[in-house]
């Protein structure tokens, strides 16, 4: 299985990230990739490729022009306002404000396009997303071009991210952009199985009202676990996509026998879809040392639910997106891999 992989991810790690209260060191940072590549030369995957620029036109087909601009400016102009720190969302246009006219004041432009507040914006993020968004793209382009698999190694992560919003840990979607990808290289219908302990809502966003495109999701419940508002069960897609969203929101401590009969609901709903392939958002943090998470997946589990997923035979993509249990990251995610390929 080819790997995609750029070191233009380095460029991003901010400071700080909102937690508790506190400015920490983010749980989302530059060593989580380190620790994956250096499990996936340990385990013979020695295919890693640099992926191609990223493809404007698909970039800006998928997201909002006003945010696109935000993004590549938002450090610069947050220095030339004056500001110490790194770009932080502290305001946000709540229920019954306006949700659609951006300030000028690049504090209130920073909130117009954020979801959440932990993830900070510094002088390298645009480039790192750029570079996660094209490993995407191109590992897409693989297995359009005939490949069985490819592993777009992602970072920062895209899940969270919609057409016009960032936070949890998010900026550009980059399944959301493999899927498109995926779409123009002659998959009719494509499915996209999120197992990231979090609720893709970016993606489940873009998607909502399509009827080509499933999405699936096993997730921690919205009324425990980020991102609190989008989640829930009776989320089923509308229009043309209305029974093309499943998602399975599982209670703190829910551990693998449990996990495993969601993926096989997830799964059987991605057959009776008749989906001609799949990208997997591949979070690993339903570990139970995942130090942000409550599921209970052991590495072994892993293995097996990449295993599940081998059974649908479909092209597949598989894009990083969450895991901070950085010691086991590597074995984790290689894991998901190495169970798919068995
Ligand atoms: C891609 C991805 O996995 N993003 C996750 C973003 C989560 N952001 C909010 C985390 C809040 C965690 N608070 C729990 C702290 C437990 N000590
Ligand atoms: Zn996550």
């Amino acid at each position: 299985m080819r790997v995609f992989f750029s070191e233009q991810h380095r460029l991003h790690f901010p400071q700080g990230e909102l937690s508790g209260g506190e400015l920490i060191t983010p749980y989302e940072r530059p060593s989580r990739v380190e620790y994956i590549l250096r499990r996936l030369t340990e385990r013979g995957f020695s295919d890693v490729e640099e992926p191609l620029p990223i493809d404007p036109v698909a970039l800006h087909a998928l997201c909002d022009a006003g945010y696109l601009r935000f993004l590549e400016t938002a450090w610069d102009a947050w220095i030339a306002a004056g500001h110490r720190g790194e770009v932080i969302a502290s305001s946000y246009p709540a229920r019954r404000m306006q949700t659609n006219r951006p300030p000028r004041d690049i504090e209130g432009l920073a909130g117009y396009y954020a979801l959440a507040s932990e993830t900070a914006i510094t002088q390298g993020t645009w480039e790192a997303a750029l570079s996660s968004a094209a490993c995407a793209q191109s590992a897409a382009n693989h297995v359009a071009d005939g490949a069985g698999s490819a592993f777009a190694l992602c970072r920062p992560p895209g899940h969270h991210a919609t057409a016009d919003m960032f936070g949890g840990y998010c900026f550009l979607n980059n399944a959301a952009l493999a899927a498109e990808r995926l779409r123009e290289g002659g998959a009719a219908r494509i499915a996209i199985l999120d197992i990231d302990f979090h609720h893709g809502n970016g993606t489940q966003d873009i998607f909502y009202g399509r009827g080509d495109v499933f999405f699936g999701s096993i997730h921690g419940a919205p009324e425990d676990a980020f991102p609190y508002y989008s989640g829930f069960a009776d989320e089923i897609g509308q229009g043309a996509g209305e029974g093309a969203t499943l998602n399975i929101p599982l209670p703190p401590r829910t551990g693998y026998p449990v996990w495993s009969e969601a993926l096989e609901t997830l799964l059987g709903g991605i057959h009776r879809f008749s989906a001609d392939a799949l990208i997997v958002s591949l979070g690993v943090d339903a570990f139970e040392e995942d130090p942000i998470s409550f599921f209970k997946l052991k590495s072994d589990d892993f293995k097996d639910a990449g295993r599940r997923i081998g059974k649908c035979k479909l092209p597949t993509v598989f894009c990083l997106e969450g895991g901070y249990a950085i010691e086991a990251i590597g074995i984790n995610t290689v894991n998901v891999l190495e169970g798919f390929l068995e």
